[in-house]
């Protein structure tokens, strides 16, 4: 058992002034794995208090000094890779292959780029007279979804220290354990007192504390966009600036020239990957009428090479959904989907044969999909892809924006031109075409309801940092 019931603060471990705790539960198993604590708004004041004294002193470090500390971190981070690896897949169910591939990886690269950013990084300028300078923009409360429990917080984390800030951690409370790892690295790592601080609880409580704290100067949240809009509304009452990172109904479009198996290989893989708990996750599969009956069988015999199991099998593909609501939430837009009249090609209701223990569900797949349905509007977060046929690119294109977000876009075809035509069409903050490799560098975030800023690179360290200018400064 886990029982991580004290947050960090100040540079210590400190009890609550609370008792209530939060049992945290392995999705695989259904079983208690530990519990945290259900922090109170007294433990978050003092956090925030650490965060703002730490602040004068952190915000004035050299350049060179913050190279330095986020090289420290991505070492202290690789020592602990075993026990990051093994502690994703007890929280979020995650295969075991990819809380290694993925979610470790995706961990220490945000902190290896973020010190590669500021090797070359501009935080002044000078126009004529004028001094333009980047300045820390103060306390930070970061908050943070179950998903990817070190990407979400590493971004965010790695971002803040290269632009001097200080920061307050609420993790999410179903999969809270990667950050009390990240602490460890952290006093490791020897981050100064008050920088860092992780306190636990619930949103309410501890998130809704965050958004609404006099002493935070800047919120970074990412989840769903319900809570995205309380954070804005409390935000608003004290001028705070935000940063949402929501969800996305993501278009991949597949060419007609496209190579059949491997663009349904790329749909399923894409929308199975974190058991479709990904918001960036292609759920509209956007294909030719002319190669739509050929596609819908390549991809039913594509999902066999993903089998659905215990995430400590090595050769498990999909683990389970993070928790039962989630799994009722899944089950509910398949239950819609069939009702609304789309065509179930693969999957359907129900629990995998063999996995009745565990919040697992199936590789789900609907075809005849009008874009107008629920299934085709709405986030699901779970692997349930829907395929909506095209006549030509410019309504491709027209169906892949015809969604309140604009996280991210996929296409998958040869001809170089129509690629980067729809490439450019696709209204989100990032398309992928062919399946690229991830670039830590560029900037990630959405369009429209998708959010608000951008994280990665450069562009999630200028979130930090608040543009002064200092007129008659070279007069
Ligand atoms: P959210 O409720 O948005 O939770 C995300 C984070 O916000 C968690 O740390 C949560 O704390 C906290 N939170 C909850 N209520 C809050 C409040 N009033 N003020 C401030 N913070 C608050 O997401 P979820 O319930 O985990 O998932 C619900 C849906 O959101 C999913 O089905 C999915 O569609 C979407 N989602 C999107 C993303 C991304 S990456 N876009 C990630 C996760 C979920 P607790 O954990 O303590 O509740």
């Amino acid at each position: 058992m886990r029982n991580r019931t004290q947050h960090f603060i100040n540079g210590e471990w400190v009890d609550s002034t609370g008792s209530e705790t939060i049992d945290v539960i392995n999705p695989a198993t259904e079983e208690v794995i530990g519990k945290i604590s259900s922090g109170t708004e007294e433990d978050l004041d003092r956090a925030v208090a650490a965060a703002k004294a730490a602040f004068p002193s952190f915000s004035q470090t050299t350049v060179e000094e913050r190279i330095e500390l986020l090289e420290k971190i991505a070492q202290e981070y690789e020592k602990r890779k075993d026990d990051i690896i093994e502690v994703i897949t007890a929280e979020l169910g995650s295969p075991i292959s990819k809380s290694d591939k993925v979610h470790y990886q995706m961990g220490l690269q945000h902190f290896r780029q973020a010190a590669e950013e500021l090797k070359t990084f501009q935080f002044e300028e000078e126009r004529g007279e004028t001094l333009i300078r980047k300045e820390s923009i103060g306390v930070s409360g970061l908050i943070t979804p179950w998903n990817f429990p070190t990407n979400q917080t590493s971004t965010k984390l790695a971002s803040a220290f290269a632009a001097g800030s200080t920061v307050v951690l609420k993790p999410a409370s179903n999969t809270p354990f990667a950050a009390f790892l990240l602490a460890e690295i952290f006093e490791a790592a020897g981050l100064p007192k008050g920088v860092f601080n992780l306190v636990t609880g619930s949103g309410s409580t501890i998130g809704n504390g965050i958004s609404s704290h006099p002493d935070i100067d800047f919120v970074s949240f990412t989840g769903s966009g319900e809570v995205g809009q309380k954070i804005m509304e409390n935000a608003a009452s004290g001028i705070k600036k935000v940063s949402l990172e929501l969800g996305g109904k993501s278009p991949l479009v597949i060419l007609d020239d496209a190579d059949i198996k491997g663009a349904a290989k790329t749909a399923v893989a894409n929308v199975a990957m974190n058991t479709g708990q990904v918001c960036t996750a292609a759920t509209r599969t956007l294909v030719p009428k002319s190669i739509h009956d050929e596609f819908v069988e390549a991809v039913k015999e594509v999902i066999a090479a993903f089998p659905v199991g215990d995430p400590l099998d090595k050769k498990t593909a999909v683990g389970p959904l993070v928790d039962d609501n989630q799994w009722d939430t899944v089950q509910s837009y398949i239950k819609k989907g069939m009702d609304e009249g789309a065509t179930l090609v693969a999957g359907g209701t129900g629990k995998p044969d063999g996995l009745e223990k565990g919040y697992f569900t199936k590789i789900t797949v609907f075809t005849d999909v009008k874009n107008d349905m629920t299934i085709a509007q709405e986030e699901i977060f779970g692997p349930v892809m829907s395929i909506i046929t095209y006549d030509d690119i410019d309504e491709a294109i027209k169906i892949a924006n015809d969604t309140i977000y604009g996280l991210a876009g996929y296409v998958y075809g040869n001809d170089k031109e129509t690629l980067q035509k729809v490439a450019k069409g696709i209204r989100a903050g990032q398309v992928q075409v062919n399946n690229p490799r991830t670039d830590f560098s560029a900037p990630f975030g959405g369009f429209k309801q998708s959010g608000i800023g951008r994280e990665w690179g450069d562009y999630g360290i200028e979130e930090f940092l608040e543009p002064k200018a200092i007129l008659g400064y070279n007069a």
